[in-house]
């Protein structure tokens, strides 16, 4: 069976995020033809968007993934629905679970569902850190190296948390 290493980014700002996130981890696990490979130490950011929200818990993760794209969104969606996620409408507003695909292996995907790349992750600082985690060495979609993005970004407002892992 053909399988890709896909990461994918977690965020969450309402509820018990830190549990929420470990829990998330371990739903993604159980996903069919799907393993848990590596993941990165929570982080608290800043919002993006509309500051009167709490602020986010952020961790991204490794997977292999016999699943194609649009398959992989759907278990993920389903996760974030049994974690209360309730789609209001509103751009970038609170979340109990946020799931994006932000890589999967070298493909490009660009449907009015799915985005892969997944847009501005070479621009949040709460994606960049976690993933030069886990993945020091990775080379960005643009061909630049993920080292690069995070000497360029700002870090104020991300702070990694000590109970992580
Ligand atoms: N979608 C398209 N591409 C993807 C992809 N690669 N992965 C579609 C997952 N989903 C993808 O998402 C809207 C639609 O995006 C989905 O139905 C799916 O088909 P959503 O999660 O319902 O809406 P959203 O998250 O509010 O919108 P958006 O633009 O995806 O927001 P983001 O980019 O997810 O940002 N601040 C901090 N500090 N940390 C955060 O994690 N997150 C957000 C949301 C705002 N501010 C934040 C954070
Ligand atoms: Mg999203």
């Amino acid at each position: 069976m053909h399988k890709e290493h896909v990461y994918l980014g977690l965020g969450s700002n309402l509820g018990e995020s830190e549990e929420t996130l470990h829990r998330a981890f371990d739903a993604i696990n159980n996903i069919e033809d799907t393993r848990l490979l590596r993941k990165s130490s929570l982080y608290s950011s800043t919002p993006m968007g509309p500051q009167d929200q709490p602020d986010y818990v952020n961790a991204v993760c490794l997977i292999e993934t016999a699943l194609k794209p649009h398959s992989l969104l759907k278990q993920l969606q389903a996760i974030e629905l049994a974690y209360g996620r309730e789609r209001k409408g509103e751009r970038w507003g609170p979340r109990t679970l946020d799931l994006d695909i932000l890589l999967y292996g070298a493909e490009s995907v660009a449907t009015t569902d799915l985005i892969i790349p997944h847009s501005g992750m070479s621009q949040r600082e709460f994606v960049l850190v976690p993933l030069f985690e886990i993945a020091p060495n990775m080379i960005m979609p643009d061909g630049k190296p993920i080292a690069q993005w995070v000497a360029n970004c700002t870090l104020d407002g991300l702070r990694r948390l000590r109970t992580s892992n």
